[in-house]
């Protein structure tokens, strides 16, 4: 200890912070690991989400007019459709001269009556058209759809379909060893 000018002075040599802990390579490897998993379960949840599933109104399997539903993937008609929670379905009333055909729905929990729009959405109305009208829906629940159309159908009779609404791939469970 010193004196200066009557005043203690103590001085003390300032060591760096000891910084000296090696991580082992193995903890670094982890972590790494763990860095790399978040960005791909992210990936997977919005591929999951991204599918929209085209049916076509007013047409058959074989792309003829006719008073049917045909899913434009499966080409299935009465049309069967594939799908998950937080994809879309758009109805398309297609052809030069379409039919007068809408889309209702009569099982399950999603609800909708669609044409030139939908009932309750906007200014949407679901009464039957004959105009090249679009809808389209969002599943938001694990469920099966079935629909019809009010000119042409009945439930799982004549223009009908069936929409079947799974859990994503990217949030079904899944163990990390
Ligand atoms: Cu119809």
């Amino acid at each position: 200890m010193d004196r200066i000018g009557g005043l203690d002075v103590s001085v003390t040599t300032q060591h760096e912070p000891n910084q000296g802990i090696l991580m082992p390579a193995t903890t670094a490897l982890f972590r790494n690991s763990l860095l790399c998993l978040v960005p791909f379960a992210l990936a997977t949840t919005a591929m999951a989400g991204s599918t929209n599933h085209i049916i076509n109104v007013g047409v058959n399997s074989s792309g003829s007019q006719s008073n049917a539903f045909t899913d434009a993937g499966s080409n299935t008609s009465p049309a069967v459709t594939s799908a998950q929670v937080g994809d879309t379905v758009t109805f398309q009333n297609v052809g030069a001269s379409p039919g007068f055909h809408n889309v209702v729905s009569n099982s399950g929990a999603t609800q909708f009556r669609c044409a030139n729009g939908c009932d309750g959405v906007g200014g949407g109305n679901g009464a039957p058209s004959s105009a090249n009208w679009s809808a389209t829906i969002t599943l938001t629940t694990v469920e099966t759809i079935n629909y019809f159309c009010e000119v042409h159908g009945a439930p799982n009779i004549g223009m009908f379909g069936t929409i079947t609404v799974a859990v994503p791939v990217g949030l079904q469970s899944f163990e990390i060893d």
